[in-house]
């Protein structure tokens, strides 16, 4: 079984909305200048490496934005420029959702379960409902279509819509799933990471030490979700962890468990600050994962004195992307926000002499996508399948020379160069927009099978 990668290509309408809940970068970015050829060419650049690696990797074309669908739904009609106006006037945030590119970071797109791991041996994709954000909401119908036409010819693959989106519900996603596993006999454990636990968590941690449970930014992730998503994955129950974010993370801007820790086959890198009750629940998962999958869990935790959470949060070392290359060595792809911090340089030393398997750092630029709170692994979404499953997937969503070639002069010629919000009040840009969503649509279709 392999692992291969799904991420989102972002849209031409990339922009500072200021709309992430609880994310510092979004918050603080808000209204600044964005660059939508810059950050398209960037995360496209970001796959040709994991190609150029020979790792398997599929992309999903934007969602058409403005959606003018999402908007009349909201009562204002997209073919007219007044209610534009009257929208950007009154609404602002309403008419930055409905031009959003966020639906970029496919971490949060849907959970994944690897059939190995699951019931029935079928491999499942749970969408998030991404229920937490008034301009995220949009996104679940999107990519559940898109999933299910990438996956039309797999047997062993489920795509399944997700829970509803409502309140006590809210889930976004891989971002909040650590699977940890064998690369033997590839069998794994699911670590669940939740928020908000409402009445489950006072069940669940009855025993154990309470954490207050305000927080500075409303969590977006509800244990409730999780648990329902892990039961639709159809996970074996004794594979499945659930745990608490710590409350001082979500106040410290940790809005999603991928700011904070990251996990790749059975090495597990986490902050000692993400977890309420850490030291016991970091047991329980390598207890559950000696017992599971027959070898030892290797952990390192950074201490705070090693690196403050603040800093994790700035420069998003735990959202690198860790990868296995064709030799069994692995490669760690760190945002370059981490070149520039001394903490972070001597973390890396350490990562590296205490996970020898991490032979190459490299840094990429995703200077767009970080400015709005998402490092490399937010951009993407983890699957596994068998080497022909992957090649049985449907060649107009692979990465390749050929894609690569078309889509780089395509959104070098086409994609808007610079924009902030108020030039969305042009009707010309926002048609521009619109086709370079259809263009992209029909390439796939008309393209390749
Ligand atoms: O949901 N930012 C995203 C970033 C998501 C990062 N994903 C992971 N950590 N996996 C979010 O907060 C900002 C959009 C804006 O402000 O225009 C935004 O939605």
């Amino acid at each position: 079984m392999l692992e291969f990668n799904i991420d989102g290509l972002i849209g031409p309408t990339h922009h500072f909305g200021g709309l992430g809940i609880g994310n510092i970068a979004s918050e603080s970015n808000r209204s600044r200048v964005s660059h939508p050829r810059l950050a398209a060419l960037e995360g496209l650049s970001k796959m040709r490496k994991l190609h150029e690696l020979g790792k398997p990797q599929f992309f999903l074309p934007p969602p058409k934005r403005p959606n003018g669908r999402w908007l009349k739904a909201v009562g204002f009609d997209h073919s007219n420029p007044d209610d534009w106006k009257r929208c950007f006037e009154f609404f602002p945030t309403v008419f930055s959702s409905a031009l959003s590119s966020s639906f970029m970071w496919m971490a949060n797109a849907a959970s994944v379960s690897a059939g190995v791991d699951c019931k029935d041996g079928k491999s499942r994709v749970v969408v998030a409902n991404l229920a937490a954000s008034l301009h995220r909401g949009q996104e679940c119908e999107e990519r559940f279509m898109q999933l299910v036409d990438l996956f039309h010819h797999s047997n062993s693959m489920e795509i399944i819509a997700g829970i509803p989106g409502l309140t006590p519900l809210r889930d976004e996603g891989a971002a909040n799933i650590m699977r940890l596993w064998n690369a033997h006999n590839h069998q794994g454990i699911y670590v669940f990471v939740y928020g908000d636990g409402g009445r489950d968590a006072i069940e669940k941690n009855g025993a154990s030490t309470p954490q207050r449970s305000a927080t500075l930014h409303p969590s977006r992730q509800t244990l409730l979700a999780s648990r329902l998503v892990s039961n639709l994955l159809r996970i074996h129950d004794t594979r499945i962890h659930f745990v608490q974010q710590h409350s001082d993370a979500i106040d410290a801007g940790v809005f999603h468990n991928d700011v904070i820790a990251t996990s790749h086959e059975n090495f597990l890198l986490v902050h000692s600050r993400a977890f309420h009750n850490q030291p016991l629940e970091l047991e329980r998962i390598s207890d559950t994962f000696l017992r599971q999958n027959g070898e030892a869990l290797r952990i390192l935790e950074i201490e705070e004195s090693e690196l403050a959470l603040e800093e994790a949060v700035k420069t998003y070392l735990f959202n690198s992307q860790i990868v296995t290359l064709s030799d069994g060595h692995w490669m760690m792809l760190c945002p370059q926000e981490c070149q520039q911090s001394e903490p972070v340089q001597k973390m890396l030393r350490r990562i590296q002499k205490v996970e020898s398997r991490i032979r190459d750092i490299a840094f990429v630029s995703l200077r767009e996508s970080m400015a709005n709170g998402g490092g490399p692994a937010c951009l993407r979404l983890r699957a596994y399948a068998t080497e022909r499953e992957i090649r049985e997937l449907p060649a107009r969503y692979r990465i390749d020379d050929e894609s690569l070639d078309f889509l780089e002069r395509f959104i070098a010629s086409e994609y808007p160069e610079t924009v902030r919000l108020h030039d969305f009040l042009d009707s010309d840009l926002r048609a521009h927009c619109e086709w370079i969503s259809n263009s992209l649509f029909d390439y796939r279709k008309s393209s390749r099978p």
